[in-house]
């Protein structure tokens, strides 16, 4: 059988065209002579999934033969973006292939573009997922991650009259070749109904439990698998994502027969759970379908966790030795009690050693400090759709609430802060609570993040189990955000190291540093950001400008200055424009004073491009968003000014446009208010690129500015503690006098220089849309610290233009940056999970790479 398969995978071009063109004739069933662009990418995908699929049922044997301990990621989202590159560069084949559709009359990139983007998730917290198992794979360890197959991801941004609106993300449309559909693996999950006790008889049947869940409610859940290749390595590992069905036999219940319209309903009801994916990322509705989501997903992996591990005939009592399960936030944390739901009532464990088993077996990861995101259910909601989960809720806090009791003698107070179960009008699960308590390991997400946990955030349960808290600093996988997304920039290193070993072991990086200097590579440095540039220009006008009768020129001298992620308050887009304008006002007086020139002598041309979505019932982020786009519209359009400022808002930010912008960028802007972004991970991917950041003293920027040196980055503002300080002054009814050039741009916005010409016509004028923000800015106390930074980032944006102004310093400086970023690779982030954490060791599958 080997040989027969090692014939069938191709290795040279002939081969390879041979079997391309196979799947174009039947796999697709298209006629080989009308090969459109997105037929030759499927057909070339299909023909990298068979390589792809080789290695993978060669790791997953390698596994059960050898039973090493394995880790399971539970992650409600994966942020993958697309797959063909990644897999060629996987399995570094990307060379071959590319000749091969050259000869059929293709070139590569181009058949990157046909991939629609895999969004199955929100941002940071997804995307980290997503680089987690890129560098599990690269690393050899046993790991699986789970997920759920959402019919609609993250929604499609379009600006319609300098708004945000929202669009359905079909992405599975024009098929999704990367997957293997398992109709075979499915589980059913339980909902609604009620408990009762087992009867004597159903015990003598050989019934292991005491208590009975008599559901209402029986979905399927089906999985569908998707091949994570290892970076030079025959380690293929697996993404298994559930979709839910309805099951047949509960269309045969007693209480259907007879009503088709009703059963109808409920088969409907059972494929809305995996429909799409909630696009909030900051203030979750607590809505029973997204528990719903939760329950389906934690009850499903855990099922064929358990399955895979009994096969092996091993005790349950030893599970947690052989198994791992890192919850990946607050998302999949009812695996907890389901867990426990398994081993008591299916497996009929004892009460103490289920949980011991449990509590050795999961690790919870926090990824927000913001007390709006943390996750509660309502009790009434959760009794009704999990009647059985929230008994077992129940019972974990009653145990633990009696060891806090015990420990504290007194202290109710305190029982009422760690309780799982807040108390009030209606009791609340609280979710972060329960993957505390049932977790050997909470950890955050950066340094800063984990001192704010242990400090404020939980402290009660930090005094109670100070071991249980750490933190591992998030990381980015170095092959997507450099190797790939860069080739320009990649070449260049690898000619300067003399090798490409820095890709798999990123500590070579920092041999980049002894060339800072080199006039040879700083050369070369600067060409490979110009080419970045060249390509982002590119892409801005066949997109951005394409109806645009005057676009503005795009001139890649120009310091190209990059401010991309959701958009929400904490994380300031606002402060930024706010800046912009004030640059666009300075601009403006200088112009008068130097007029009759082009361009405005002295002054550091910049192309300021944002992009993000807003959650869709995030009304101030979608102001934020209106305010960028028709600031952006005044100031292009501006004769005086446009050869020296320009401004995008690039419409639908997902990870394929952050692959065009985060090379060609000078600047990144990290601006968050210190204390509120746990860690941050673009701003590791822009300094990986060689991009400077202005940036806060918040999340992983403080760890960046040590590793590279802070006079290295543009760091402003106030820090964590002072932020603290601030707002305990507003708290006591200390304004601040804004500053005066805030104060200015305000005033202009005031003045109605931004309205449309559609708000004009309607009379409207002032602020306009932008009253409450204005309110705000003028109230001296607001929030997130806008007017009280002001100052110091305007100073920061000044010392950019002048650093900016000397290239050579800036490129040498650029140099160190991608040099001093070795700390930021998610392989160290995946190992310290592993040797902390996980305790698991790389189980390398043998054979030829
Ligand atoms: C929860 C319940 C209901 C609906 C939605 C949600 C939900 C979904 C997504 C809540 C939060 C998220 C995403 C959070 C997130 O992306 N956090 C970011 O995680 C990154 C990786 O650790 C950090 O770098 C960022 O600092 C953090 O903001």
């Amino acid at each position: 059988l080997w040989e027969i398969l090692s014939e069938y995978q191709p290795r040279t071009v002939e081969a390879i065209q041979k079997q391309i063109v196979t799947h174009i004739e039947y796999t697709l069933a298209r006629s080989r002579f009308t090969i459109d662009h997105h037929s030759a990418y499927m057909a070339t995908a299909y023909s990298v999934r068979d390589r792809l699929l080789e290695y993978f049922n060669d790791t997953q044997q390698y596994f059960n033969e050898v039973f090493p301990k394995r880790v399971y990621y539970l992650s409600i989202e994966y942020l993958l973006g697309r797959t063909l590159a990644n897999a060629l560069t996987s399995l570094n084949i990307s060379g071959v292939y590319r000749e091969s559709l050259r000869e059929l009359g293709f070139v590569l990139e181009d058949l990157y573009n046909q991939e629609q983007d895999a969004a199955l998730g929100n941002g940071g917290l997804g995307r980290l997922a997503a680089c987690y198992l890129d560098s599990a794979a690269a690393l050899d360890l046993p790991l699986w991650g789970y997920g759920l197959r959402y019919n609609y991801g993250m929604f499609t941004q379009s600006i319609i009259e300098e708004k945000q609106s929202e669009f359905p993300d079909f992405w599975l449309s024009r098929g999704f070749p990367w997957e293997i559909e398992r109709l075979d693996v499915v589980y059913a999950v339980n909902m609604y109904g009620f408990v009762r006790k087992a009867t004597p008889a159903e015990l003598e049947d050989g019934y292991k439990g005491k208590f009975v869940w008599e559901p209402d409610m029986e979905v399927l859940a089906v999985a569908y698998d998707l091949p994570i290749p290892g970076y030079k390595t025959n380690t293929t590992l697996n993404l298994r994502l559930w979709q839910s069905k309805p099951s047949h036999d509960f269309d045969l219940m007693s209480f259907n027969r007879g009503n088709y319209t009703a059963a109808i309903a409920l088969r409907q009801e059972c494929e809305n759970i995996t429909s799409v994916l909630y696009p909030d990322d900051s203030t979750p509705q607590g809505r029973e379908l997204r528990l719903k989501q939760q329950y389906f997903f934690a009850s499903a992996s855990l099922q064929d966790i358990v399955r895979r591990y009994r096969k092996s005939g091993r005790s349950l009592l030893e599970f947690g030795q052989y198994n791992a399960i890192q919850i990946n936030d607050t998302h999949p944390a009812v695996a907890i009690p389901e867990l426990m739901r398994i081993l008591l009532d299916e497996e009929g464990l004892p009460w103490g050693e289920a949980w011991a088993v449990c509590v050795q077996t999961f690790a919870y990861t926090n990824h927000t400090v913001l007390p709006e995101a943390l996750e509660t259910w309502p009790v009434p909601v959760m009794e009704k759709l999990l009647p059985r989960i929230m008994q077992i809720i129940f019972d974990i806090n009653c145990t633990f609430l009696s060891c806090v009791r015990k420990r504290f003698p007194g202290d109710e107070s305190r029982v009422e802060r760690v309780s799982i179960i807040a108390e009030g009008h209606t009791q609340l699960v609280r979710m972060a609570h329960l993957g505390i308590v049932g977790s050997h390991a909470v950890n955050a997400v950066a340094r800063l993040h984990g001192e704010i946990i242990q400090d404020r955030l939980f402290r009660d349960f930090y005094e109670m189990f100070p071991k249980r808290f750490t933190y591992v600093t998030n990381g980015v996988t170095p092959r997507r955000w450099l190797l790939e997304c860069n080739p320009y920039l990649s070449h260049v290193i690898t000619d300067t190291l003399g090798s490409e070993d820095w890709t798999k072991d990123i500590e070579q990086l920092c041999r980049l540093k002894d060339h800072a200097t080199s006039r040879k590579l700083q050369q070369q440095w600067l060409m490979a950001k110009r080419l970045a540039k060249e390509r982002l220009i590119l892409f801005l006008k066949t997109t951005q400008l394409k109806d645009d009768p005057n676009p503005p020129t795009l001139d890649p001298n120009a310091m190209f200055v990059v401010h991309i992620k959701r958009i929400h308050e904490y994380k300031r887009q606002l402060m930024n424009i706010l800046q912009v304008l004030l640059r666009y006002l300075r601009l403006k007086d200088y112009a008068e004073l130097v007029t009759g020139t082009e361009s405005i002598p002295h002054v550091v041309p910049r192309v300021i491009i944002f992009a993000g979505k807003a959650a869709p019932a995030y009304t101030r982020a979608k102001e934020i968003i209106q305010l960028i786009v028709s600031a952006a519209r005044l100031i292009n359009n501006d004769p005086v000014t446009r050869n020296s400022l320009v401004v995008f808002f690039v419409a639908d930010y997902n990870v394929s446009k952050a692959e065009i912008l985060i090379p060609a960028a000078d600047i990144s802007e990290h601006i968050s208010t210190a204390g509120m972004e746990a860690s941050g991970t673009s701003n590791m991917k822009f300094a990986l690129n060689g991009a400077n950041i202005i940036g806060t003293y918040d999340g992983a920027n403080i760890e960046i500015a040590e590793e590279v040196g802070k006079e290295k980055l543009f760091m402003f503002g106030a820090n964590a503690k002072e932020v603290e300080d601030v707002r305990a002054a507003y708290a006591r009814g200390e304004a601040e006098t804004i500053p005066t050039d805030l104060d200015r741009v305000i005033s202009f916005i005031e003045s109605g220089a931004l309205l449309s010409k559609e708000e004009r016509a309607r009379g409207i004028t002032g602020a306009g849309a932008y009253r409450a923000i204005c309110d705000e800015m003028r109230s001296g106390t607001d929030y997130w610290l806008v007017a009280h930074d002001f100052q110091s980032y305007i100073k920061a944006q000044a010392q950019a233009d002048r650093a900016f102004a000397n290239p050579k310093a800036w490129t040498e400086n650029s140099i160190n940056l991608t040099g001093g970023m070795a700390h930021f690779s998610s392989d160290r982030s995946v190992k310290e999970y592993a040797d902390r954490i996980w305790k698991v060791k790389p189980c390398p599958v043998p054979g030829q790479t």
